[in-house]
């Protein structure tokens, strides 16, 4: 069995894959369709884009295809910078440069408060999964959180995007010091996924 991720995200693609294998599903991503066009992600919510992105790329190819919109949400910013988090420090920016702004923002907002503290605010991370089948035109989503605190004081190499500064109280770790295993535990990923899997034996 195979199962088409409408994503170029390497981080989400070994996530998927490590999931999947565990079902013994293989997984196929944007990098093995190169010739499809990027899609523009220009809704309002993650289940807007996470809907886009597997429509455009299950209608190009005639196949079911899971797409996976994410993002990170802090108190502080007013929920910023949610849906657009893969861009946040532009168009082109890395994971590192997304980092930075966000640390760069909550410091500012601290100033003149106890600088000693590392922990800047609440967020949580947020991920819609859209299974979309273009031959009944039938989708399927599903949605997963996780809460934590932004740290000041970056850690570990697992993970992507913004899991060095994704701080869990319950762990005493950020997401990045967490093992693959554990990150699907707990992350908002693995729990869209869980959901996603128990709707889809619910109709099998
Ligand atoms: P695709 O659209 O190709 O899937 P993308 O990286 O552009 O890849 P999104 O538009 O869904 O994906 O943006 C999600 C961003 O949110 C991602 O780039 C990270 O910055 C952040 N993010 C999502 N899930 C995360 C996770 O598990 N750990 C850390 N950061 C995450
Ligand atoms: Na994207």
């Amino acid at each position: 069995d195979t199962l088409i991720v409408a994503t170029r995200n390497q981080g989400k693609v070994k996530e998927f894959a490590h999931a999947f294998a565990a079902l013994g599903v293989e997984v196929k991503s944007m990098y093995d369709y190169p010739e499809l066009p990027d899609v523009v992600e220009d809704g309002v919510t993650f289940a807007a884009n996470a809907f886009k992105k597997a429509k455009a790329v299950g209608d190009a190819l005639g196949l079911p295809v899971l797409a996976d919109d994410s993002g990170l949400c802090v108190d502080a910013l007013d929920g910023a910078p949610g849906v657009y988090s893969a861009r946040y420090a532009g168009e082109h920016g890395a994971d590192e440069d997304n980092n930075e702004k966000l640390i760069g923002e909550l410091e500012q907002l601290r100033l003149g408060e106890d600088t000693e503290q590392p922990l800047l605010s609440p967020a949580r991370f947020v991920c819609v999964l859209v299974l979309y089948d273009p031959v009944s035109g039938e989708k399927l989503e599903a949605e997963g959180h996780v809460e934590g605190w932004i740290t000041s004081d970056p850690s570990g190499s697992g993970g992507f995007g913004y899991d060095p500064l994704f701080y869990l109280p319950s762990h005493e770790k950020t997401m990045a010091e967490l093992s693959l295993e554990e990150k699907q535990l707990i992350s908002h990923r693995g729990e869209a996924l869980r959901k996603l899997v128990a709707y889809l034996q619910a109709l099998s």
